[in-house]
């Protein structure tokens, strides 16, 4: 199941990668529920339709199936990201702009993170919740009630690779860590980067951070990296939950109102008072 897709497997099927294979297992898990009057994702250009043998329902779900792909092939963690959206009135057929509403709009959001143990973490918007996969029981387990991120953190989480090509806001909030105790920050800073966002938002849901996936001049053309319906925005409302804050640097990432399925979109998350010292930086 690693490796590309493209090549015909032994009873002649395509085979496919794992980020395809998760997408159909989601579309197949969620189209005959009755929930839902459509999905989005990651995987798909355009709308996902309920085919017309299911009953309908009244949410969009939008997902991305596998986040962190470039982590399958290297056994890294990765996880399911989704958000759920109301379905505006009388939208029997859903369109791409019946999708298009602010973050601040989710009336659910989460992951599932595959590392040594599954892990499901949710919102309904009364605070953040873990579960913990149980295999032999096949379910999940309640381990982790109401998980908040503390707003002081001495952690961050970026690809430095793109240093250079960094706004200099980001240049500055990031240098001034790394210059540690003797430095304006007066103290030293961690650093890890997963390349999951899933695994690095789940360790700042753990025991704080910051995280960011900043624009720069490489992704500057479309907008950002992280993609804003089905990444940036569960994210948001889920550390926003747990008493963090979510911001593109310019403004709060939930404020943000969409123009495009697959609009992307600059990330700094995690202990409220770093992204508002980054938020700080931004405006000077
Ligand atoms: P993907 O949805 O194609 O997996 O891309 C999103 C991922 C995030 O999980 C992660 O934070 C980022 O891309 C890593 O990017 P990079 O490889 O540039 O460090
Ligand atoms: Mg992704």
């Amino acid at each position: 199941m690693l490796g590309e897709a493209g090549s015909d497997n032994i009873q002649g099927e395509a085979q496919k990668k794992l980020d395809v294979i998760a997408n159909e297992i989601l579309i197949q898990a969620n189209e005959w529920g009755g929930h839902l009057a459509g999905m989005a994702s990651e995987e798909v250009d355009t709308v996902q339709a309920i085919p017309r043998e299911f009953p309908k329902g009244g949410y969009l779900l939008l997902f991305d199936p596998l986040d962190g792909s470039s982590n399958i092939d290297v056994n890294v963690s990765v996880g399911t990201i989704f958000s759920v959206l109301r379905c505006p009135d009388g939208c029997a057929e859903p369109t791409e702009a019946d999708f298009l509403q602010p973050g601040s709009a989710q009336v659910a959001a989460g992951y599932a993170v595959y590392g040594p143990s599954t892990q499901l973490i949710l919102t309904v918007g009364e605070g953040v919740h873990g579960f913990t996969l149980d295999r032999e029981m096949g379910s999940f387990v309640y381990t982790h009630p109401f998980m908040t991120v503390p707003a002081d953190t001495q952690e961050y989480a970026i690809n430095s690779s793109n240093a250079r090509f960094w706004e200099a806001p980001i240049k500055r909030y990031v240098g001034e860590m790394q210059e540690g105790k003797h430095g304006p920050r007066g103290k030293d800073f961690n650093m890890r980067w997963v390349a999951s966002m899933v695994a690095d938002v789940h360790r700042i849901l753990t025991r704080g951070g910051v995280f960011m996936y900043p624009i720069d001049e490489k992704c500057r053309d479309r907008g950002g990296k992280l993609r804003l319906m089905y990444e940036a925005n569960p994210m948001a409302l889920l550390i926003e939950q747990a008493g963090g804050a979510a911001s593109t640097g310019r403004e709060r990432i939930l404020d943000v109102v969409p123009t495009k399925l697959h609009q992307r979109v600059p990330v700094i998350l995690g202990s409220r008072n770093e992204v508002e010292r980054a938020a700080a930086y931004h405006r000077e």
